[in-house]
């Protein structure tokens, strides 16, 4: 009896014991369990960024050290991170990396027969993961799909506004087909008038380029000149069909005559303006990429835009993209 009575009380023990072991055990394990999950999301992604030249002297520990917590793209995705103020990569799978104050309302501004997927984005063509953004326009008429975005342009500071754009098949624009540009409001208020702007033209044979334009409805761009759009043809690059491509701008706003404009595609220079004009004395600064324009064949026209960012460096096409 008084064996079996202790032998209980012993059982009843080791049970206490072994339970208390548990619960102490089952902490550090659930620790390790959360710094596997950290690591992971944390983990870059394949494509692995060539750092600039200035980045390139520092040892590794430095440059992560001098990486904002803004920089929202991850490591690898785009060229020179660190100096990324904003970005986009559409890999939320919606346009909630354009929000500001958690509202789309100022951020898209579609006229015309603009039409956009579910959640504006696709998985048909990515330039990064799955998603990009994708807009579509029957250009029978006027028509534009536009993606604003506002806090960084409206600061006044010079930045490098740069995507990636790709356009599924040859287009033949009748009248124009602008996809990138800046806007400033003036004393009218009906809306804001476009400044300068990357537009796509045809060459004799079809293939298509970007030709950057001065369209200011005030004199300009340079001090002396008149009212009259100014258009900068150039032929040290074409728009290839069916690839992405890259388009990056510095821009550095001015309302006299002391901005500056700079454009490469695929790291490739194409405009260089300097003393030019960006704005309306006293107006603000707009950016948007879009598909807008007017007389296009094929139409219904279809423009696919990833990697959206703007840096306070140039961040040039990814290293090591090439044409296939
Ligand atoms: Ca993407």
């Amino acid at each position: 009896m008084f064996f079996t009575k202790n032998l209980a009380v012993l059982t009843l023990a080791a049970l206490f014991l072994l339970l208390l072991s548990g619960c102490r055990l089952g902490r550090p394990l659930a620790k390790i369990r959360d710094k596997v999950a950290e690591r992971k999301e944390n983990r870059p992604s394949e494509v692995t960024a060539v750092p600039s030249s200035d980045q390139a002297d520092q040892p590794v520990a430095a440059q992560e050290a001098n990486r904002p917590e803004a920089a929202a793209a991850p490591p690898g995705t785009l060229g020179n991170v660190s100096s990324i103020v904003w970005s986009a990569d559409f890999e939320t799978g919606d346009l909630s990396q354009w929000a500001v104050n958690n509202t789309f309302k100022t951020i898209e501004a579609d006229s015309g027969k603009c039409s956009r997927p579910k959640r504006g984005v696709t998985t048909e063509q990515a330039h990064s993961g799955q998603y990009s953004m994708k807009m579509v326009i029957d250009a029978t008429r006027k028509a534009g799909c536009r993606q604003f975005r506002k806090p960084e342009v409206d600061t006044g500071k010079p930045y490098y506004y740069s995507a990636w754009f790709y356009i599924p098949e040859a287009v033949q624009v009748g009248t124009f087909w602008n996809i990138f540009q800046f806007k400033s409001n003036g004393d009218d208020s009906d809306g804001s008038d476009v400044f300068w702007k990357l537009e796509v033209r045809n060459d004799p044979d079809g293939t298509m380029r970007i030709v950057p334009v001065w369209k200011g409805p005030i004199p300009g761009p340079h001090e002396g000149d008149g009212i009259d759009t100014h258009l900068y043809y150039q032929n040290l690059t074409s728009i290839p069909v069916g690839q992405w491509f890259h388009l990056e701008v510095y821009l550095k706003q001015s309302e006299n005559f002391d901005g500056h404009i700079m454009v490469w595609q695929d790291g490739i220079e194409i405009l260089n303006e300097q003393n030019v004009r960006t704005k309306y004395p006293g107006g603000n600064q707009g950016w948007s990429v879009n598909n807008y324009g007017e007389g296009l064949k094929p139409t219904p026209t279809t423009l696919y835009i990833d990697d959206v960012a703007i840096s306070t460096e140039r961040l040039g096409p990814l290293p090591g993209f090439t044409r296939q």
